[in-house]
């Protein structure tokens, strides 16, 4: 009895020691990221590492790679997908087709900053859990600010834009497109050469750029459209979170919300330090579109809107109901302040 007791014990506490050390095990997480160390996607990703580094106590530790020196832009999802990174962050603007859904937030919404449009992205996500990241476990969603242009000559009114080659990707390429400019259709990542070899003559984004890859240099003149904003997904290969134990999935489901919550807030204030970076050092000039070409250009812009409808409603996706829930909760986050 008392041999049968103490072997049970054994067992029993070699079964624990298993356990404990299966779970106090350290967890090593890869994340690619496609864009400059500088850039804000970066700065987001930085930020993500040292809150779940510190929120599970060192058990989880996070490699960040940069610069696309682990997976670049274009093949992002399939990386992560195919396990060759952990963590990835993505753009689904460049990648036409694979993202029919969150792509709403692409549109020209007229969202005035990248907190209310990373927060409706952010809803949006959560109300619908969409078909299109099935095969991944999405982190969280975030936003670039309102996508603004910056050019090499002075751009004053839609005139001035006929004809610029404009670097612009998704729908932003198609805005340009649109308003008479020539799209050139590049991840951000591989931008800064067509500028500097004076392919484009301008671009369509946020313009932290201007500080943090130093576009004021070779561009003095911005013109506010607030066009529209570029959705992101940083997403986990879905096996690697079918292994994590239930205490470290909490940890990251909890963090998604607020990093959306902290990209959107980190990219408003990092644009009014870009710009002043800008003006102080480069003499940055700032122009904004006569109300009346804002207003041709609104008209003229509905067309993808509808665009996106169809192709929504192709794809089998209740179009009316996500567009207004994406205009509900707009109005709801510019209600409150953000
Ligand atoms: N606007 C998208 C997204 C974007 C805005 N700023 C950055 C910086 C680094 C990477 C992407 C972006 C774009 O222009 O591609």
């Amino acid at each position: 009895m008392v041999k049968r007791t103490l072997v049970l014990g054994l067992v029993m506490f070699f079964l624990c020691s298993l356990c404990l050390r299966a779970e106090a095990k350290v967890i090593k997480l890869s994340y690619a990221n496609f864009p400059p160390a500088s850039t804000f996607p970066c700065v987001q990703m930085e930020r993500f590492k040292q809150e779940v580094e510190k929120r599970t106590n060192g058990q989880v530790i996070i490699q960040t790679y940069p610069g696309g020196t682990l997976l670049g832009a274009k093949n992002m999802f399939r990386g992560v997908i195919a396990g060759q990174a952990d963590i990835g962050c993505l753009v689904m603007s460049y990648q036409p087709g694979v993202f029919p859904l969150t792509t709403v937030c692409e549109l020209p919404l007229g969202f005035k900053s990248a907190k209310v449009a990373s927060m409706v992205l952010w809803e949006t996500f959560q109300k619908y859990n969409p078909k299109e990241f099935a095969r991944v476990k999405v982190l969280t969603v975030f936003t670039s600010a309102p996508s603004n242009l910056m050019s090499k000559k002075p751009i004053k009114s839609l005139k001035d834009l006929k004809g610029v080659p404009i670097r612009a990707a998704g729908a932003a390429g198609k805005i340009v497109e649109i308003l008479g400019g020539a799209p050139i259709a590049l991840p951000m990542s591989e931008t800064p050469e067509a500028i500097q070899k004076g392919v484009a003559k301008g671009l369509l984004t946020s313009f932290e750029v201007l500080k943090d890859l130093n576009f004021a240099a070779y561009l003095p003149y911005g013109t506010i459209t607030n066009f529209q904003v570029y959705p992101f997904a940083v997403v986990m290969n879905k096996d690697k979170w079918n292994s994590l134990p239930e205490r470290i999935k909490k940890v990251f489901n909890e963090l998604g919300k607020e990093q959306a919550l902290w990209t959107g807030r980190y990219m408003d204030n990092h644009i009014q330090e870009a710009l002043g970076y800008a003006k102080k050092k480069y003499g940055f000039k700032l122009f904004t579109l006569p109300q009346q070409d804002m207003d041709v250009a609104q008209e003229k812009l509905k067309i993808l809107i509808d665009n996106w409808k169809k192709r929504a409603k192709a794809k089998g996706l209740p179009a009316e109901k996500i567009l207004q829930d994406v205009y509900k909760f707009k109005a709801k986050y510019e209600q409150m302040g953000y």
